[in-house]
């Protein structure tokens, strides 16, 4: 399979899913579906499929357009966000194939919006898998809890997320990796992983490059928020356990004015 970066709005990511045998295409969050469909045009991409992560506007707020733009093509979202424009609601574990070779299968990672969906995507076997985390996991960072308690977003971020294979690549709804990075920094000063990742961030966008896709290992080593279960971390900000260390980083976070 391939994977291209459509950027969109201010500081937003749509991303194109191909099968290259049979060329057929998924798209997540389609914001803008003009830009997709004209990266779709350019690499060839007959599009299928849209798949929703969550109900908020810059995410769904294309969802109507393409459907009037590509007759029939089918919007995937959580059974449980009122996604607008949805044709086939999914829940957790539900599966989808597109073309010969990519599987998709839905995650429900509750918390930024009750019917959140993060998709799982694998291509043939040599390729290294995908997960689209749309507002749950960002780099470096995760998602307001807007519709949701802590313990939602730990077995969101931390179980359902964080038991993926380690090298699975982390596509994610936003670029908010220099500011994300930059707050990680003052919870683990010392954490050389996420010093050098913040230098190589902000050089990416010097370049106007994305800091998209990282991995779930990455995200283990240099993002606090899935760095809960670490005693280190859970003294430094004066909690006790996982959860109460992923509600004291949010409220801090949100506070917080980089
Ligand atoms: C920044 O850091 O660059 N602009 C700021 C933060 C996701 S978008 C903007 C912000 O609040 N972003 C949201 C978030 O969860 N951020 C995590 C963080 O700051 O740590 N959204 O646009 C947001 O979900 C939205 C749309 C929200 C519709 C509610 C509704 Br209803
Ligand atoms: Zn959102």
């Amino acid at each position: 399979m391939k994977i291209y970066h459509v950027p969109c709005l201010q500081d937003s990511y749509s991303y194109l899913i191909v099968d290259e045998s049979s060329r057929e295409g998924a798209v997540v969050d389609p914001v803008e579906p003009e830009k997709v469909l004209e990266a779709a045009n350019s690499h060839g991409v007959n599009l299928k499929l849209v798949l929703t992560s969550h109900r908020h506007g810059d995410h769904a707020g294309g969802n109507e357009k393409i459907k009037q733009l590509v007759p029939g093509i089918k919007v995937y979202g959580g059974s449980v966000d009122n996604v607008k424009g949805c044709t086939d609601k999914v829940q957790n574990g539900d599966k989808v194939s597109l073309g010969a070779d990519v599987n998709i299968l839905s995650l429900h990672t509750p918390c930024h919006t009750k019917g959140h969906i993060s998709y799982y995507v694998t291509g043939k076997e040599d390729e290294q898998p995908a997960v689209f985390t749309g507002d749950t996991l960002f780099i470096a960072g995760c998602g307001k809890f807007f519709e949701g308690t802590a313990e939602q977003m730990y077995q969101s971020l931390c179980v359902t997320l964080g038991s993926l294979p380690k090298s699975t690549r982390v596509y994610c709804g936003h670029e908010y990796a220099e500011k994300n990075l930059q707050f990680a920094l003052t919870i683990e000063p010392d954490n050389s992983r996420i010093q050098q990742k913040l230098t190589w961030a902000q050089n990416q966008k010097q370049a106007g490059l994305p800091t998209i896709p990282s991995t779930i290992e990455e995200e283990m080593e240099t993002n606090p928020f899935m760095r809960v279960d670490l005693p280190a971390l859970q003294e430094k900000i004066g909690c006790k356990s996982p959860i109460e260390a992923l509600r004291e980083l949010r409220k801090v976070k949100d506070k917080w004015k980089g």
